[in-house]
C-alpha cells in the first residue's frame, strides 16, 4: 500500500487535486469533508451536529472523524492505497490515522503540503460559493475564522510528520494542471517510478 496525505490550508485545491491523483495511482479517496457533507446531506444526528460547526468553520470533534476515517479503512481492505484529504486536520487525527494504519501494517509514504497565500484562498472560496450551496465558503468572516483554525490547529500536523521526514511543499498557485504535474513529480520520485 502506498498512502497519501494531501495537506494545505482550506481552498488550497485538495479536492480538485484529490480527483485526479486517485485516477492516476488507482488510490480510494478518503476526504472527511464530502464525508461529512454526506451525513449533512442524510440528516443524520452526526450531520446535524457537524454543520453548525462547520458553518462556524470550526473544525468536528476528533472522535467523530477519526471514527469515521477507521470505519472507512476497515471497509477498504485490499485497496492499492489511501489519498487522506482534509485528514488529519489536528495532532490528535495524525496521531490516531498513524496508529490505525500500522495495525494495517502500513505507514504514511508522503505527506504533500500544497503551498496558497492566504487572500488567493480567499478569492476561491468566494468564487466556490456562487456555485457550490455550501454555507461555509459564502460568508467573509466564515472563511477567515478557518484560515486562523487552520493555522492554530491544523499546521502543527505538518510538523508531526515533517519529524518522519514525509513532507514535500508543493507550489499550490497556477493551472489544475501545472499543480498536478507538480504533484505527480514528487509521488513518482517517492514511489521510485
Ligand atoms: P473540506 O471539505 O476539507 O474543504 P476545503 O478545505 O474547503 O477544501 P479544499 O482544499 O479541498 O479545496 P478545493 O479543491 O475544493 O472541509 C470542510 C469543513 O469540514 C472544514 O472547514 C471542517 O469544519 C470540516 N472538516 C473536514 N475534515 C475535518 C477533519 N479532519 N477534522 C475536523 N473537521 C473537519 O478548492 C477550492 C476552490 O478552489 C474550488 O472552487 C476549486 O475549483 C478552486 N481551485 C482549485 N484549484 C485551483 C487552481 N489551481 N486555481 C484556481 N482555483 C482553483
Amino acid at each position: 500500500m502506498f498512502n497519501i496525505i494531501l495537506f494545505g490550508p482550506p481552498g488550497s485545491g485538495k479536492g480538485t487535486q484529490s480527483e485526479k491523483l486517485i485516477e492516476r495511482y488507482g488510490l480510494k479517496h478518503l476526504s472527511t469533508g464530502d464525508l461529512l457533507r454526506a451525513e449533512i446531506a442524510n440528516k443524520t444526528p452526526l450531520g446535524l451536529e457537524a454543520k453548525s460547526l462547520i458553518d462556524k468553520g470550526q473544525l468536528v470533534p476528533d472522535e467523530v472523524v477519526i471514527g469515521m476515517i477507521d470505519s472507512a479503512i476497515e471497509a477498504n481492505a485490499g485497496v492499492n492505497g489511501f489519498l487522506f484529504d482534509g485528514f488529519p486536520r489536528t495532532v490528535a487525527q495524525a496521531e490516531a490515522l498513524d496508529k490505525l494504519l500500522s495495525f494495517k501494517k502500513s505507514v504514511i509514504g508522503v505527506m504533500i503540503a500544497l503551498q496558497v497565500p492566504e487572500e488567493e484562498l480567499i478569492a476561491r472560496m468566494l468564487n466556490r460559493a456562487k456555485t457550490s450551496g455550501r454555507s461555509d465558503d459564502a460568508d467573509e468572516n466564515v472563511l477567515r475564522n478557518r484560515q486562523a483554525v487552520y493555522r492554530r490547529d491544523t499546521l502543527p500536523v505538518a510538523d508531526h510528520y515533517r519529524k518522519a521526514d514525509k513532507v514535500e511543499e508543493v507550489n499550490g498557485l497556477g493551472t489544475v494542471e501545472e499543480i498536478f504535474e507538480r504533484l505527480t513529480q514528487v509521488i513518482d520520485k517517492k514511489k521510485g517510478i
